[in-house]
């Protein structure tokens, strides 16, 4: 490949009128916006374990009062993007947010898109779009763009939950904002349940609900439920794993972001394919060997990580005699949408 010209090539008082009209010469950043072969990405290989993050969590509920704070959360901010950009990688944000007992965090509704994990205790809900959503130990509940939603805890100990949003794409796009609401009425319905048998939908005799986003909670158990399933079913199938889908679309739960939950089973050893989007992994139960070609680390239950796009993965359930299950977070819906979605299976270029 041919060197190209450098800016320093350039007379200086040449460059300083271009400067002075807003003008830049292309050639000598050409390289740097469009590298050969592979993205540079500034995302690294994160890993964020929860025994670190609780006690400072913790702490933060004595430091800081829910009113002071409308959302108490430590931001798991990736140090390739500087700490300062709360990112995860590039369009993924990550935190962990306590909730005390009898605490209330207001209802808004704000452009991007989020997602609850919930990680640790009992007694808290979200009420989303009128929806009251208990939160239970590995439930994902969606708070798709533009719906109201606040969170309660009428339990005795702390709750923490991790949030996934797509918060850093909506700002680079500058998209993003939130308007404040008052607290909502509970409306009755459960979408957890009324879509909780895969294969059978609620039928709209009386016309569609004419909701967007019909199913809002996805109970841990029902998830669950399903991988252990599949793995039972297909004793072949290497990657046993799940995506959160839309009941009555079928399409990505959210239209930016991709949830899947994963299971891997005892002993079992797992090589992801280099694959354009960034992936987050959260352990909800067991643990893994979190191994890239440049990097290894251990994940215990509760520990979150983050690896960047075009990355082999392998993926190993420590454990000799039970299964290990994961929360997936990743870009792929996004990555399908813009047309740049890829796998390397050879780790070879596959350009769509
Ligand atoms: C948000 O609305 C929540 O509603 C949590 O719990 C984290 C981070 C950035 C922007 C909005 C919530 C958030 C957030």
């Amino acid at each position: 490949m041919t060197d190209l010209g450098r800016l320093e090539d350039l007379p200086a008082d040449y460059v300083a009128e271009l400067r002075a009209h807003n003008l830049v010469p292309l050639w000598p950043s050409l390289r740097g916006v469009l590298p050969p072969k592979i993205p540079t990405r500034q995302t690294q290989a994160t890993h964020w374990p929860y025994q670190t993050i609780k006690p400072l969590l913790l702490r933060a509920g004595e430091l800081t009062p829910i009113e002071k704070a409308e959302r108490r959360v430590l931001v798991l901010a990736n140090p390739g993007h500087t700490l300062e950009k709360m990112q995860a990688s590039a369009a993924m944000y990550l935190g962990m947010q306590l909730l005390l007992p009898g605490e209330w965090a207001p209802s808004h509704r704000h452009t991007p898109n989020a997602v609850r994990m919930v990680v640790e205790g009992e007694g808290a809900w979200t009420t989303v779009d009128g929806e009251k959503c208990p939160m239970q130990r590995g439930d994902l509940i969606l708070t798709p763009t533009g719906l109201w939603h606040e969170h309660g805890h009428d339990g005795t100990d702390p709750v923490i939950w991790l949030d996934v949003l797509d918060l850093p794409l909506a700002y680079h796009l500058e998209v993003s904002y939130h308007l404040n609401g008052s607290r909502q009425d509970v409306i009755p319905g459960r979408g957890d349940r009324a879509y909780a048998r895969g294969g059978v939908v609620p039928t709209p005799v009386f016309g569609r609900s004419g909701k967007r986003y019909p199913m809002l909670r996805y109970p841990w158990a029902d998830a669950r439920a399903a991988l252990i399933a599949l793995a039972s079913d297909r004793p072949e199938l290497d990657a046993v794993q799940v995506t959160y889908v839309n009941p009555e679309t079928g399409e990505d739960a959210e239209n930016i972001l991709g949830f899947h939950a994963l299971m891997l089973r005892p002993g079992q050893s797992l090589k992801l394919p280099a694959r354009s989007p960034a992936v987050v992994f959260h352990a909800i139960e067991g643990r893994a060997r979190m191994a890239t070609d440049a990097q290894a680390f251990d994940l215990a239950e509760a520990d979150t990580c983050c690896i960047p796009g075009y990355t082999a993965i392998t993926l190993t359930n420590t454990s000799a005699d039970t299964p290990a299950f994961f929360f997936v977070a990743d870009e792929s819906p996004l990555h399908r949408k813009l047309g740049v979605y890829e796998v390397r299976p050879d780790n070879q270029p596959h350009m769509p």
